[in-house]
């Protein structure tokens, strides 16, 4: 039995010793870049000069949200991201009749594919049914939990999209669409949430000659400037990207009512949906859950989500 502690010991010692590593200092996953404006490849705006020549005319294209999420699923779908990718997804926006308001259709634009303002609900859907990538939530507005939704999608190795300004300042700026792939820890405290600290955007609105194209942004600054974030939450998800429709309907309900549960946590036997021995569940934590602590598991039972809180939590994981 001592044998057996000191190896559990030792296993902790290493199973910490990982975390560390991810938590204190930075995250970076090197999402790769490729801009809203590509005139070569039809790619935005352009301006005709007197020479004939077709200048890049940034700031009224607006493509931003389109692109972002081509840079986001080439991470995780593992392509290079292109003008042809974007055209892919702005084409297939039309085929499928998105709407860039109440009346009108989306459509490629005035010249080439100049695009139109979309929302962070068509960039869920295009994730989801275009790239087949699940599990993409919004977050609206500054808070410290969104930064840490930030830290907890990073860390499990997908990128965020922020709804922020141009250049990330909130002052006459057109609205933007940046991703974010990394965060630092300048001051060292462990956290993310000060305001010296970093983010690492990958940003569709400058051009790789500018040199911000990939380019750390202090807290603050993003604080200021955001209006909320996508991030990763695998609510009812297997590991396997498929869902568990009895769960999702029963976290649903909750959030419905007034008892939102907050994100999936890993207590053991990771985050998605899992088995635990020979009971199908999802573990889940949140601050304000409107219980009186903030676990819960949701299990599935013969296609019925059921909820484990309080003091039945307490008993059954006891
Ligand atoms: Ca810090
Ligand atoms: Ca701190």
């Amino acid at each position: 039995m001592k044998i057996l502690a000191q190896i559990t010991s030792i296993a902790l010692l290493i199973v910490v010793a990982q975390v560390m590593t991810v938590s204190a200092g930075e995250v970076l996953l090197n999402v790769k870049h490729t801009p809203q404006v590509d005139v070569e490849n039809g790619i935005g705006l352009y301006i005709v000069d007197t020479h004939g020549n077709k200048k890049e005319n940034w700031d009224p294209t607006k493509i931003c949200g389109p692109v972002c999420v081509v840079i986001e699923a080439s991470y995780l779908n593992n392509f290079n991201p292109s003008g042809n990718g974007v055209k892919g997804v702005v084409d297939w926006m039309v085929e499928k009749k998105f709407k860039l308001d109440d009346t009108n259709d989306y459509g490629k634009g005035v010249n080439d594919y100049y695009g139109y303002n979309t929302r962070y609900s068509q960039l869920i859907r295009i994730l989801k049914e275009y790239y087949g990538l699940q599990g993409m939530n919004w977050l609206q507005g500054d808070s410290d939990e969104n930064i840490l939704a930030i830290k907890f999608s990073l860390e499990n190795n997908k990128p965020v999209i922020i709804g922020t300004y141009t250049k990330m300042i909130n002052s006459g700026n057109n609205g933007h669409f940046m991703v974010v792939d990394g965060l630092r820890d300048t001051n060292n405290d462990g956290d993310y949430l000060d305001g010296d600290d970093e983010v690492h955007v990958v940003d569709p609105g400058r051009s790789v000659g500018s040199g911000k194209h990939l380019e750390w942004y202090k807290v603050s600054q993003l604080r200021n400037a955001w209006t909320g974030v996508l991030v990763y939450i695998p609510i009812a998800l297997y590991s396997n990207n498929t869902t568990n429709q009895p769960i999702l309907t029963r976290y649903n309900q909750s959030a419905n009512s007034g008892h939102p549960l907050g994100n999936p946590k890993d207590n053991g036997g990771g985050l998605y949906v899992h088995d635990w021995f020979g009971i199908t569940l999802q573990d889940f934590y949140g601050d304000n859950t409107g219980f009186y602590h903030g676990n819960t598991s949701i299990i599935e039972n013969t296609g019925t989500g059921y909820l484990l809180k309080e003091g039945f939590w307490d008993y059954f994981f006891s």
